[in-house]
Order: C-alpha cells, then sequence, then structure tokens
C-alpha cells in the first residue's frame, strides 16, 4: 500500500513537473560549450571543402594570437562553426530560435545543411528563426548548426576602418531559445520586443510606458490577455495593468500606459534604484501562460543645457567618466559577461558616472551593470572614420542604429544615442574639391537621415556626433548642426598643439555654437606604464606626462559649467593592431592597463572624483626603481607622488617623516631619498581629525655615478641611449636610465646625437616603429647617432656587455601604420657598417645592422671578459660607411 502511495505521489510530481515545464513561458538553453571550429579561405565544410576541427568554447575569437604578432595585419576571412545538438520533441509545437549575442561580422546560419538565415554586423544581437529545419527527437544529437562567420572587410559594412581591431568570430554568448506559438516579438531587430520608458518623472508622479508587438503563429484568432506588473527592489507590486487583444496571425501590436506611479523612488548615480517590468501573455480563456518578461526599469528625468550642461532629476550633474572597447589581453573581444561588468564596477570605483559605450554596441551586460551600479551612457554605432558612398552602406547605417536602439531601449542609464564618431578624419578626395564637395554632403545627409530616425525611434532621448578637434570642418559640413548634442574628441598637447589649445577650444564652442551642448567625449594620452620620466615631455609615452595631461584637461572642464561631459580616452588599454609605437599594436590610452591593472591617471580620478576618503601613493607598478647615487649620503632624490582627497598629507620614507602638505592640487609630490634596496613608503592622510593611510615598498638599486665609489658597490648597470626617459622590465627586475655624458670616473658616451625622424614634430626623440624580435621595444626606440664611445670606467673584474643595436632609419616593408601614428611616406634606409672595439680589441666587424638584420629589428651583442689595469671599459666605434649606431647597453658585473 505504502509503495503504491509512493508511487501514485511520484508520479503527481512528474505531472506536476511536466506542466511546469509546459506552463514555462519560455525555454533557454545556453549553447556556448563544445563547438567544433576552423577558419581559412579554402575551407567550406557545406561544399565538401574540409579543414582542421578544433574543439573551442563561446565565446570566442580567432584573432587572440596575430593580433600581437610582428607580422603586419591578421586574419580577416571566413571561420566556421559546427555543434550537433538534440532538439526535444516537447520543442515540435514551439517557435524555436539560435539567439546570437554578437558575432563578427557577417553571419550565416545553416541548420541541417540548410540556410536558416543571416546577419550583417558585428556589434548587435540577432535571432535566428530555425523550426523548420529541425529534426524532433529527444536523445540523439541529431541536428547540425554549423555557422559561417566572416570578418572581412566589406565596403558596405561599418566599421570600415578604425583606431581598434575587428576581432572575427562568435566572440558573444549564443542560446537556444523555445517560445509558445504566441510571444513577443523577438524577430525585431533582436530587441526583446517590449519597449520601456519613463516619458514623464517628477519627485510625486511618474508614467511608464510599454509598447512593442507580439507574433503569433496559432492559424485561429485568439484573445490574448496582457498584464504588466510593476514592482519595487523589495518585490512588492506598485501598479499593474492588463489588457485585452485580440490575437490574428501574424504580429499584433500593443501599447499601454501606467500613469499612477506615485512618489518614484528616483534613479540617480548614487542610488541606482531599480523597479522591474513584467510583462505576460496568457491565453484569456484557459488563463494558460505564453510568454513573459523581465526587464529593469528606473525613474530619473535628464536634460542637456548648452550654457549649464547636464541636469539629472533637475539637479546639475558634471558628467565624468570614460568610453570602454570590449577586448583584454589574452581573450581578444571574446570576453565574458563577468568581466564586461569588472569593467564597469572600476569605472565606478574610479569615482565615474558615465560610460561612452564606444566605438559599437557592446555586450547587453554592460548596459545591465551601468543600471544597477548607477552610470548614465551613451551607446554609438560604429560609423567611424569614413563612409562608402553606396545605399548599401547607408542601409546598413540605418539598421545597425535601429538594433542598437531596439536592443538596448529599455535601459534607464542610456541617455544619448550616437552614430559617428570623427567622421571626418580620413581626407577623402584631397585635391577634387568637386568629389569632395559630394562626399561631405553624402556624409552630411547620411548623419541626417540617422539622426531623423533615432528621434523616431525614441524621442525621449538626446542624439549626438562625436567629432575630432577641426572646428571648421564639421561646422562647414553642418555636422554640428544635426544632432541634439556635440561631441569633441579633443588632443591638444598630445598629437598636435599645446595643452593650452584645449581651454581655448571649449571656449570657442561656447561662444559660436550657443545652442548646443557640448560633451568632451574624448580626451587622453599614452601611458606606457614601463615608462617613467623626470623631465616628462608630450609623445615620450611616461605616465608621468599623461597624470599631467589629465589634471590639466579635467581642471578645464571642471571650471566650465558648460561642458557637460568629461569622458577620457579610454578606460583600459586596447588592441589596435596597426599600431606601432612603444608596446606594438595597444593603444595605451587606457586608465587602466589591457589586463585591467591601474595605471598612475586612474588614481588622480579616483582622488579627484570620489567623496569617501581617498589616498594612494601613485607609481605603484614601478617597484624597481633605480637612479644615480649621491654618494656622500649613498641615497638617490627622485619624486614621489600621492593622489588623495584628504586636507593634508604626510610623507614618510624608511621611518623618515616628510613635510606635511596641504593638499589642494589632488596630487601632491616630495623628493625623497631613497636607499639601496626595499624603501618602505607610508602616506598619511588627514580629514576632521581622522586619518587615513596607504604603503608602497620599493625596491631601489643606487648607481654610484663614480664607478669604483666603495659605498655603493657597483653591479649592474642599463642604459637608454639618446633617451630621457626611463624604462622597467618588471619580468627580469631590470631598471633603465637615461643616459649621460661621459665625466671621467663615471660612465657616458662620447660624440653622437640622439635620433630623431626628420621633420617629425610630435616624437621629442627615438622612433615608434615596432621593433620586432623583441616586447621591451623601448630599449630600441631611441639611438646615439654618430657615436663614437662608450665609457664606463668601472674597477677591474669581470664583466658581462651587452649591446643593443636596431636600425631606426628606412621602411619596414609592408607596413601598416595607423593614420596617427609617426611613420608618414617611407624611409630610405640607412647604409650603416662600422667596427665595434672593446678596450681596443676587435669585438664586432663590419657589422651591417640593416644589411645583415633589417629594419627595426632587436639585435643584441654580447661580450664577456676582463677589465684590467684600472682603465675601466671603453667601447669605441669606427665608421667604414655612414655613422654608427648604439640604442641601448648593460654592463654586469659577473
Ligand atoms: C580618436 C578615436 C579613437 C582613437 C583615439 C586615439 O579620436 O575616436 O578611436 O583610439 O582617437 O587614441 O587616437
Amino acid at each position: 500500500m505504502k509503495l503504491i502511495k509512493a508511487m501514485l505521489s511520484l508520479l503527481l510530481l512528474c505531472c506536476l513537473l511536466q506542466l511546469a515545464a509546459q506552463e514555462q513561458a519560455r525555454i533557454i538553453t545556453p549553447l556556448n560549450n563544445a563547438w567544433h571550429f576552423m577558419a581559412g579561405a579554402d575551407t567550406d565544410p557545406l561544399n565538401g571543402k574540409p579543414g582542421q576541427w578544433k574543439q573551442v568554447n563561446l565565446p570566442h575569437t580567432w584573432n587572440i594570437a596575430d593580433v600581437m604578432d610582428d607580422t603586419p595585419g591578421y586574419y580577416r576571412g571566413i571561420g566556421w562553426y559546427k555543434k550537433s545538438i538534440s532538439i526535444p520533441s516537447s520543442y515540435r509545437n514551439k517557435d524555436v530560435y539560435l539567439f546570437f549575442e554578437g558575432a563578427n561580422q557577417e553571419t550565416e546560419v545553416f541548420v541541417n545543411g540548410k540556410k536558416a538565415g543571416n546577419h550583417t554586423g558585428g556589434y548587435s544581437a540577432f535571432a535566428i528563426a530555425v523550426n523548420n529545419l529541425l529534426q524532433f527527437n529527444d536523445k540523439d544529437n541529431r541536428n547540425e548548426i554549423l555557422v559561417k562567420v566572416n570578418n572581412s572587410h566589406d565596403p558596405s559594412i561599418p566599421p570600415l576602418s578604425a583606431d581598434f581591431t575587428f576581432f572575427g568570430g562568435i566572440y558573444r554568448e549564443l542560446t537556444l531559445v523555445a517560445m509558445n506559438r504566441i510571444h513577443f516579438n523577438n524577430e525585431d531587430h533582436g530587441s526583446a520586443g517590449v519597449f520601456i520608458t519613463t516619458p514623464y518623472v517628477n519627485t510625486s508622479n511618474a508614467v511608464l510606458r510599454i509598447h512593442g508587438n507580439l507574433i503569433s503563429r496559432e492559424n485561429t484568432d485568439r484573445n490574448i490577455l496582457l498584464s504588466v506588473k510593476l514592482r519595487n527592489r523589495e518585490g512588492k507590486v506598485i501598479v499593474t495593468a492588463d489588457t485585452l487583444l485580440k490575437v490574428k496571425d501574424g504580429i499584433t501590436a500593443f501599447s499601454k500606459q501606467l500613469d499612477s506611479i506615485r512618489q518614484p523612488h528616483l534613479w540617480t548615480p548614487e542610488d541606482p534604484y531599480l523597479y522591474t517590468v513584467t510583462t505576460t501573455l496568457k491565453d484569456a480563456a484557459s488563463g494558460k501562460l505564453l510568454d513573459e518578461l523581465q526587464e529593469q526599469t528606473g525613474f530619473r528625468w535628464f536634460r542637456f543645457d548648452a550654457e549649464k550642461g547636464f541636469f539629472l532629476n533637475g539637479k546639475p550633474y558634471k558628467l565624468v567618466g570614460a568610453s570602454r572597447h570590449q577586448d583584454r589581453e589574452g581573450m581578444g573581444n571574446a570576453v565574458s559577461k563577468k568581466l564586461a561588468r569588472e569593467d564597469m564596477k572600476l569605472l565606478k570605483a574610479m569615482g565615474g558616472n558615465f560610460l561612452r559605450v564606444a566605438h559599437y554596441p557592446q555586450d547587453p551586460a554592460v548596459l545591465k551593470a551601468c543600471d544597477e551600479l548607477g552610470l548614465l551612457a551613451s551607446v554609438e554605432i560604429p560609423v567611424v572614420n569614413e563612409i562608402t558612398e553606396s545605399e548599401a552602406f547607408y542601409e546598413n547605417c540605418m539598421m545597425m542604429q535601429t538594433e542598437m536602439i531596439r536592443q538596448h531601449y529599455n535601459h534607464p542609464s542610456v541617455i544619448i544615442w550616437c552614430y559617428m564618431n570623427e567622421i571626418l578624419l580620413r581626407p577623402h578626395y584631397n585635391g577634387d574639391k568637386p568629389k569632395q564637395d559630394i562626399y561631405f554632403a553624402n556624409i552630411t545627409r547620411l548623419a541626417q537621415r540617422l539622426d531623423s530616425i533615432t528621434r523616431a525611434e525614441d524621442p525621449y532621448r538626446y542624439t549626438m556626433i562625436a567629432n575630432h578637434g577641426d572646428f571648421n570642418k564639421y561646422n562647414v559640413t553642418g555636422l554640428t548642426r544635426i544632432p541634439m548634442l556635440v561631441g569633441w574628441n579633443l588632443y591638444s598637447g598630445w598629437y598636435g598643439g599645446t595643452l593650452k589649445d584645449f581651454g581655448s577650444f571649449l571656449d570657442r564652442h561656447r561662444k559660436e555654437l550657443t545652442d548646443k551642448p557640448l560633451l568632451v567625449t574624448e580626451y587622453g594620452a599614452d601611458a606606457d606604464p614601463r615608462i617613467r620620466s623626470m623631465k616628462p615631455v608630450r609623445f615620450d609615452k611616461s605616465v608621468e606626462y599623461t597624470t599631467a595631461f589629465h589634471q590639466h584637461y579635467l581642471t578645464e572642464m571642471m571650471k566650465r559649467p558648460f561642458v557637460a561631459a568629461a569622458v577620457v580616452w579610454n578606460l583600459a588599454d586596447f588592441n589596435s593592431e596597426t599600431r606601432e609605437e612603444t608596446m606594438p599594436h595597444i593603444n595605451n590610452k587606457g586608465l587602466l592597463t589591457w589586463n585591467r591593472k591601474a595605471k598612475d591617471p586612474y588614481y588622480y580620478y579616483q582622488a579627484s572624483l570620489l567623496k569617501t576618503p581617498f589616498i594612494r601613493i601613485m607609481s605603484d607598478s614601478w617597484l624597481t626603481r633605480s637612479g644615480i647615487a649621491d654618494s656622500a649620503t649613498a641615497t638617490c632624490i627622485q619624486p614621489v607622488q600621492v593622489a588623495s582627497n584628504l586636507d593634508s598629507v604626510r610623507l614618510t620614507v624608511n621611518g623618515q617623516p616628510f613635510l606635511l602638505q596641504k593638499n589642494d592640487s589632488i596630487i601632491v609630490s616630495w623628493n625623497v631619498p631613497f636607499i639601496n634596496g626595499d624603501n618602505h613608503i607610508t602616506a598619511t592622510g588627514y580629514r576632521n581629525g581622522r586619518q587615513y593611510e596607504d604603503r608602497l615598498t620599493v625596491h631601489f638599486r643606487l648607481q654610484p655615478y663614480l664607478l669604483k665609489d666603495k659605498r655603493i658597490p657597483f653591479r649592474e648597470i642599463n642604459i637608454l641611449l639618446g633617451a630621457n626617459r626611463y624604462y622597467i622590465d618588471e619580468k627580469r627586475k631590470q631598471a633603465w636610465l637615461p643616459d649621460q655624458l661621459y665625466r671621467p670616473g663615471s660612465w657616458g658616451s662620447v660624440g653622437g646625437k640622439p635620433f630623431r625622424i626628420e621633420g617629425n614634430t610630435r616624437l621629442p626623440y627615438g622612433t615608434d616603429k615596432n621593433i620586432t624580435g623583441t616586447d621591451d621595444d623601448p630599449v630600441y626606440q631611441t639611438q646615439l647617432t654618430g657615436i663614437k664611445e662608450y665609457k664606463l670606467d668601472v674597477a677591474d673584474g669581470n664583466y658581462e656587455l651587452t649591446l643593443h643595436f636596431a636600425e631606426l632609419q628606412g621602411s619596414v616593408a609592408g607596413n601598416l601604420a595607423y593614420n596617427l601614428s609617426e611613420t608618414t611616406g617611407k624611409q630610405e634606409r640607412m647604409a650603416r657598417v662600422f667596427d665595434v672595439y672593446v678596450n681596443g680589441k676587435l669585438f664586432l666587424e663590419h657589422f651591417d645592422l640593416a644589411g645583415q638584420y633589417g629594419i627595426a629589428k632587436a639585435v643584441a651583442k654580447k661580450w664577456k671578459g676582463q677589465v684590467r689595469g684600472s682603465k675601466g671599459l671603453t667601447i669605441s666605434f669606427r665608421a667604414v660607411t655612414g655613422e654608427p649606431v648604439l640604442n641601448a647597453l648593460q654592463l654586469r658585473k659577473l
């Protein structure tokens, strides 16, 4: 009896579970694991052209390695993904979709050998209906899904060119979605099919409007109950609304307004309070649940003012934040949702309240995090640098803009839709004025179309174009008049001009475009965390220059209320395959490194923006330091900076307290005597009688000025020639110093002058070519040309000397320099052959740097030997043809 009872209850449970499954509105199955992948122009599994499959998981990109290697370019072509799945027979009466969150950039989907659908564009989601091609079977993995992805250049698909890498692959998540035959229209541009907005909000009242479409694939007319429930954070239902819809086969539109929302809890960056909107479809007769969606919403209102900046919920807000690219070191663009969210947390922890999602829509996790963490956002489509004058291109732009708006419509964080970035950067038809005029007119016409479609799609948000700093060009073409907001990407004091020009540019906008709100949509400078400088100059890539750059820019923007937003370029370093410079393939303007370690400017923003007490010793990536010792005190004086928002700060180094300083500039600096070995630094900040602390240990290697100084024994020295910067190789724990002129008893160069590229006004010294065969490019990127001797007056003993060379003059075949980098036009290869002697003995004979090794190739030559008779070490250079060169030198006592 007991057994029968038990069996009956088990049966009941099974039935209930099955009922629940049937009641379930949607069944979403992740399809990310265990795909087979292959790439190559000649592969085509559809037509029996096999290749080597390998197993991969999504998100996946095929460009992780080749964007970092020394060969210019990366694979832009076709990749195939294959997976077999079983489809339960219970799906037979359902609508089944493959939902891609993003694949770059053209995708074709085949199910069981037949084409199911395709999508153009690499940065938005799309749903492919697969019903008709499936075989329903509970056990066997009978259904083969084959996806062809292509990231080749296509003149009809934006972006055409850009300072970022177009990684190919299914680089976002993929799910299988099974829905009832009546459901919200997820076929509408990859959207949810339900659009939520808050057209009217104030402190006492708010209105919530919902509209959308549903799809029916039932042949008969049905009465459907659409209900909307608004819940507060605690889950309490605030308002509900039910509507009866007569639904025919096909698409039915609906719209509903909930207008009695009293005293809405407002959404702000400080208090990102979210409500939940549940929208359900039920069969009116049976009550059966057909579909259900849950979206978050927030109540806020906002406006931009040309004179006074930005207002949220009636209060002025300075928008300060950063742009984000989606890639990461070792992952390319195939980054998890968790890491996407991590970025938003880092922006929030910086004190930011604004994100520019640049230059394309990103993983939905990004805006979800913005909603939840309290970051306002601007989103844009990848229409960057230039256009193709073709209807196909324009149509793709329009389609991308519609997808972007519909897919991200429901996020309370979004306040701006942007549709072009620096569109006049690439000068087409220079020298052919009539053609150029037509080109510009076509751009303006496209802008107008995109702007109109945006305002029609979403009348509650602002439209924007982000321009580069050519004020006249954008005015003459009319591009500053079309959008509601004008964004400027400004780099004076970096690519050109001086820091001072920045403020004047802002004031010019205010004067001449009196009715246009202004956002500084980009500003930034490269900081290679391995490069430091005591005398920072523009384009030396030192962290110090960039910190000073940000201090200047932020101060200027804070002074001007009409500047609505200050948006740093960029939150983190990112891959730009065509870039060369000190870290080839990387754009170093991040406040964080490519794998998200903070650089000094990030701390500057924290200290400037955070309201909570903040104190941080900067240069915490500069833990291996070196410098010339003062032999009387056996110390070396170098600066230490502290970023803090506290009232006053004191520094203690190795137990010795330094002057307490009033902090009125966010960054406080001391010159500190470092001793050999570990130096323990403590920064203490004070506010309202309380104190806060940060600590750092720096390993310092004193370099004796007189190499025979007994108090500071010589061990090793690493010298960069022709440079004013310091370079830190944390892997090898090596600190490289700038060169000096030789003085007896010490070390230094004799003769020669720092290498400079003729006519290049940007680089203070050296080159920014990619030096192949090394990751330590800065070691090779500067040089003394015409060097006669290098002398090091070391004591007798055994030594190892390494001379580092790279030919900096001449073009590397096939190099594609990004337009903003140094190389313009071809340079002639230098004929340069020379002999090198060490203490009078021939070490390198007829050394033909370019002839033997090529241009911009790292070459290291090692010498080991004895120094005797108190003569020290002299390296002499004798020209055979051209001028001898030396890029860097290392000497180690054995
Ligand atoms: C810009 C572009 C951005 C680049 C940046 C730079 O103005 O909009 O895509 O990465 O400059 O670093 O040069």
